[in-house]
C-alpha cells in the first residue's frame, strides 16, 4: 500500500528517520492483516488468548505497572503563545516539546516495525467527520484503533492527494515514566505520544484527537467537540429524544448510555437507544438545531463494576471481539474484575501477571485487586444490544437536551434546569465531583471540572465558555440545558437515589420539560420538577428522602459561590463577563 499524498509520505519519511524502525507497515483495515498481526502479538506475549469457546475474538493484555492510566501531568498543550493553552493546562512550547520529545523518539522503533493507521472519525465523508494517521510501534494499539475507529485503505482513498489529517505520532519507546509525554500542537494539527502503552495515552484518535485537538478546530470551525455520550429515549408514542450528557470519568456515562428501563417505564413502553459513551460532535443545521455524532466505533470502557447488573447490554457487548486489559486472566481462560459477574474466582492470574487469590494482602497493607481499578475492556459499539440505527447516520442526531452532572454528596439536588441557554453554560462551567475515600483517599474534596473538559480541553477555557455563548446566539432552537446528581447521600452517607435504569425516571421529566410539556418549580438555582411530575411508580421513596434529593441549602450554595468565584479567578481578564453576571445573580438569589 503507498500513498499518492505528498504531505503524507513526506511526513512518514521524516517520522520513519527520526524513529528508525526495521520495517513499516500501512493498516489496509482486512480480516487477513489484523488476524496476521493478532497471531504475532500473541506469539511475543504483548497479548493472551482467551478461551475461544467461552469468548470468542477475544484477547487479554497487560500494561507496564506504572503505566495503568491518562498521565495528565505529562499531558501538554503546545501553543506558540502560553496564553492560549490557559490556566487549566500544562503548557510547553511547541519547540521545546518537539525537542525535548525528539530525544526520546529517536532510534526508539529499532528492531521494531512502524504501523502507519489512517483512520477517520465519524463516518467517512460526513460532515463532521475528521480524519487522522498515526504511527505506532505497538500492535495493541492497532488492534484497538481498528476496534474505536474506522481504518484502512478506504480511508486513504477519501483523503486523496491532498485532504488534511491530524498528525498522530506514537512510539512505546521503553515505556520510562521519566520519558513520557503526551504532546498536542492544534497549530500543526499534530500530536505526539511517547514512553507510554496505555489507552488514554496511545489511541490517539480518543482524548487526544477527538476531544483536545477536536475542541480546538471546533471552535475555529464553528463546532463542538464534547467529553458527552449520546443516547436516544423512546417514548412510547415512537418519538425519540436525543440527549447528550457530560460528566467526569467514573461518574456512570457508559452505564446511562446503555441504560434499561426500570420495569414500570419499560411497560409504559419506553426504549432507550445507545449512540455513544464518551465523545460526541456537534454541529448547528440548517434548521437552527443542534445535531451531534459519536465520532468513535468502539467502547473503551472501564471494567471494575461492570456486571448483569449495573450494565447488562454492555456485558452483553463484550462477549465477543474484544481486547481485556488489566483485568484478572481466570484458570478457564475467561476474565473476571471486581465487582464483576459470578462469583469471586479461587484462583487466577492478576492484572500483573502474578499468581491471585482472595485475601492476599500487599505491600501497602491493603488487599490486592485481581484487576486494575482502571481496568478495561474494548469492544464494537455495533456489538451493543441497544445500538441506535442511527449510530452510522452522517447527518447525526437532533439534540433534545444536554445534562451536566458530577458525583456530589450534597449541594446539588437530584435535576435542575438551567433559566436558559446563557445559564446553562454558567450551569456547565461550575461543575463539580467529589473525590471518594474508596477511590483516590481525601473524601469529600471537590474538583472542579466544567463540562466534564478540564482534562481535554484543547486551548484556554475562559475562550472555551465564549465558545459555548456563541454557539447559544447562532442557534434557532438550542437543546434545554439540565443538571443531574445521582450520587447524593444521607447522614449515613447511603445513596438517596437509586440510579442506574432508574434515572429514565429523570430523563422523563427533562424530556417533557424541554418540549413544554409539564411545569416546574422557580427555585434560586434553576427549575426542579414538582415531585409529582416524576414517575416514580415501583419505587418506595419517603417524604423524608424526596426531600433531602431536591434540597437546596443556602449555607452550602453560599459556600459553593465562593469556590466558584475563586474557580473563575485564575482565568483573569479573558473571561466572559456573562458568567460572572450569572454568579453574582445566583448569588442575590441565594440570599
Ligand atoms: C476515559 C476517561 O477513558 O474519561 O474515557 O478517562
Ligand atoms: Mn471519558
Amino acid at each position: 500500500m503507498e500513498t499518492k499524498h505528498k504531505v503524507l509520505s513526506n511526513w512518514v519519511n521524516e517520522m520513519a528517520k527520526m524513529c528508525n524502525p526495521d520495517k513499516i507497515i500501512w493498516i489496509d483495515g482486512s480480516q487477513a492483516q489484523k488476524e496476521q498481526l493478532e497471531k504475532e502479538a500473541i506469539k511475543t506475549g504483548e497479548l493472551t488468548l482467551l478461551n475461544q469457546e467461552k469468548l470468542p475474538g477475544c484477547v487479554l493484555h497487560r500494561t507496564a505497572i506504572n503505566d495503568v492510566a491518562r498521565t495528565e501531568n505529562l499531558t501538554f498543550i503546545c501553543t506558540t503563545k502560553k496564553e492560549d493553552a490557559g490556566p487549566t493546562n500544562n503548557w510547553m512550547s511547541p519547540e521545546e516539546a518537539y525537542k525535548k520529545a525528539g530525544e526520546f523518539f529517536k532510534n526508539a522503533m529499532v528492531g521494531r516495525t512502524m504501523y502507519i493507521i489512517p483512520f477517520s472519525m465519524g463516518p467517512a465523508g460526513s460532515p463532521f467527520s475528521k480524519i487522522g494517521v498515526e504511527l505506532t510501534d505497538s500492535i495493541y494499539v492497532v488492534l484497538n484503533m481498528i476496534i474505536m475507529t474506522r481504518v484502512g485503505s478506504e480511508i486513504l482513498n477519501f483523503l486523496g492527494t491532498d485532504g488534511e489529517f491530524t498528525k498522530c505520532l506514537h512510539s512505546k519507546a521503553d515505556l520510562d515514566i521519566n520519558k513520557r509525554l503526551i504532546l498536542h500542537f492544534p497549530e500543526d494539527n499534530t500530536i505526539w505520544s511517547v514512553g507510554s502503552g496505555y489507552g488514554g495515552n496511545v489511541l490517539l484518535g480518543k482524548k487526544c484527537l477527538a476531544l483536545r485537538i477536536a475542541s480546538y478546530l471546533g471552535r475555529k470551525e464553528g463546532w463542538m467537540a464534547e467529553h458527552m455520550l449520546i443516547l436516544g429515549v423512546e417514548k412510547p408514542s415512537g418519538e425519540i429524544n436525543y440527549i447528550a450528557a457530560a460528566f467526569p470519568s467514573a461518574c456512570g456515562k457508559t452505564n446511562l448510555a446503555m441504560l434499561v428501563p426500570p420495569e414500570g417505564l419499560k411497560a409504559k413502553g419506553y426504549k432507550v437507544w445507545t449512540v455513544g459513551d464518551d465523545i460526541a460532535w456537534m454541529r448547528i443545521k440548517e434548521d437552527g438545531s443542534l445535531w451531534a455524532i459519536n465520532p468513535e466505533t468502539g467502547f473503551f470502557g472501564v471494567a471494575p463494576g461492570t456486571n448483569s447488573k449495573s450494565n447488562p447490554n454492555a456485558v452483553a457487548t463484550i462477549q465477543k471481539n474484544t481486547i481485556y486489559t488489566n483485568v484478572l486472566l481466570k484458570k478457564d481462560g475467561t476474565v473476571w474484575w471486581e465487582g464483576g459477574d459470578g462469583p469471586v474466582p479461587e484462583e487466577g492470574i492478576d492484572w500483573m501477571g502474578n499468581p491471585w487469590k482472595p485475601g492476599l494482602i500487599g505491600e501497602d497493607g491493603k488487599q490486592k485487586k485481581g484487576a486494575n481499578p482502571n481496568s478495561r475492556f474494548t469492544a464494537p459499539v455495533k456489538q451493543c444490544p441497544s445500538i441506535s440505527p442511527h449510530f452510522e447516520d452522517p447527518e447525526g442526531v437532533p439534540i433534545t437536551a444536554i445534562v451536566f452532572g458530577g458525583r456530589r454528596a450534597s449541594v446539588a439536588p437530584l435535576v435542575y434546569q438551567s433559566f436558559n441557554w446563557q445559564h446553562g453554560v454558567f450551569t456547565g462551567s461550575i461543575m463539580a465531583s467529589e473525590i471518594t475515600a474508596a477511590q483516590y483517599g481525601a473524601q469529600g474534596v471537590v474538583r472542579r471540572d466544567p463540562m466534564a473538559m478540564i482534562p481535554f480541553c484543547g486551548y484556554n477555557m475562559a475562550d472555551y465558555f465564549r465558545h459555548w455563548l456563541e454557539m447559544g446566539s447562532k442557534m434557532k432552537n438550542p437543546p434545554k440545558i439540565f443538571h443531574v446528581n445521582w450520587f447524593r447521600t444521607d447522614d449515613n452517607g447511603k445513596f438517596l437515589w437509586p440510579g442506574f435504569g432508574d434515572n429514565l425516571r429523570v430523563l422523563e421529566w427533562i424530556i417533557a420539560r424541554s418540549n413544554n410539556e409539564v411545569d416546574a418549580i422557580k427555585s434560586p438555582i434553576g427549575y426542579i420538577p414538582d415531585v409529582k411530575d416524576l414517575d416514580l411508580t415501583g419505587l418506595s421513596l419517603d417524604n423524608n428522602t424526596l426531600q433531602k434529593l431536591f434540597e437546596i441549602n443556602k449555607d452550602e450554595w453560599e459556600k459553593e459561590a465562593k469556590d466558584i468565584k475563586e474557580f473563575y479567578n485564575k482565568f483573569g481578564d479573558n473571561f466572559p463577563e456573562e458568567l460572572n453576571n450569572e454568579l453574582e445573580d445566583l448569588i442575590k438569589r441565594i440570599k
